[in-house]
């Protein structure tokens, strides 16, 4: 039992939530690993959205609006953390949603695509191939999802893949609390931000910006002022932790 008033209280029930995820499946015990150090970089951040990644949720909305074929890849932590989320974003960007994963087995897989769907997610599912240029199991992929598509939005990321999207010729969004990782430096747009954070504020995006301020956001947007932007924040909170 965790109390209400505990000053961490949202922070241990997610754990909580994927402990529970990963007993089931859902979540690997990697992915564990990277909610911690997803944490130790929230915390350097002050665990709010900064201007400039509110300025990345607001061009993330602006690419997948304009895409021919936007397509959502879930794995098990951003399932087990933002299914209701993920769902608002599929309806608000039209977006595909396709399970790709790490540690993929075909359990995890039906897992992971019951649990989106109860949540509302229109999942894409059917036969993967091994479609992309990586030897590790997150080559596997559909055809008509994520292989095809031109402008991919990929929470929780391994550096590999990314880059194989972005060599692909694929606009890659990523959402990455590290800005230092190689999928925050590959992606061609980098939310420096947590994902519950971050997708429904993409998702309101989606709904409020005019046509004028889209095309706007995907003309101008700066990936390495972005990721500067949330190093300086870091740094700064580090040099006046103690002040
Ligand atoms: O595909 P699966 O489900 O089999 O598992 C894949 C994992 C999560 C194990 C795989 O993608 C992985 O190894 O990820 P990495 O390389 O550890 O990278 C995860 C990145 O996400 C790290 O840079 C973390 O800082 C970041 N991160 C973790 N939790 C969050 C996050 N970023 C945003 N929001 C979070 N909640």
């Amino acid at each position: 039992m965790i109390p209400r008033d505990h000053p961490r209280y949202y922070s241990l029930m997610t754990r909580e939530r994927l402990a529970r995820c990963a007993k089931k499946g859902i979540v690997s015990f990697g992915g564990l690993a990277a909610h911690g150090r997803g944490e130790a970089f929230d915390y350097l951040l002050g665990e709010k959205t900064t201007k400039s990644a509110f300025l990345a949720q607001q061009t993330a909305a602006a690419l997948l609006m304009a895409a021919h074929h936007p397509v959502i890849s879930v794995n098990g932590n951003s399932a087990a953390l933002a299914a209701h989320e993920i769902a608002a974003l599929q309806r608000s960007s039209g977006a595909l949603v396709e399970v790709n994963l790490f540690h993929r087995t075909k359990k995890r897989i039906g897992s992971i695509e019951r649990l989106l769907q109860d949540a509302g997610v229109d999942v894409f599912s059917g036969e993967a191939e091994r479609l992309l240029p990586l030897s590790h199991d997150r080559a596997w992929c559909r055809r008509n999802g994520i292989f095809s598509s031109d402008v991919v939005l990929v929470p929780l990321e391994d550096g590999d893949r990314c880059e194989a999207l972005v060599s692909m010729g694929k606009k890659v969004i990523a959402i990455d609390l590290n800005p230092l990782s190689r999928t925050a430096r590959a992606a061609t747009l980098t939310i420096v931000d947590e994902l519950t954070r971050a997708v429904p504020n993409i998702t309101r995006a989606c709904n409020e910006l005019s046509q004028k301020d889209r095309d706007r956001l995907t003309v101008s947007f700066d990936n390495n002022y972005l990721l500067t932007d949330a190093i300086r924040e870091m740094t700064a909170r580090l040099s006046h932790a103690l002040d």
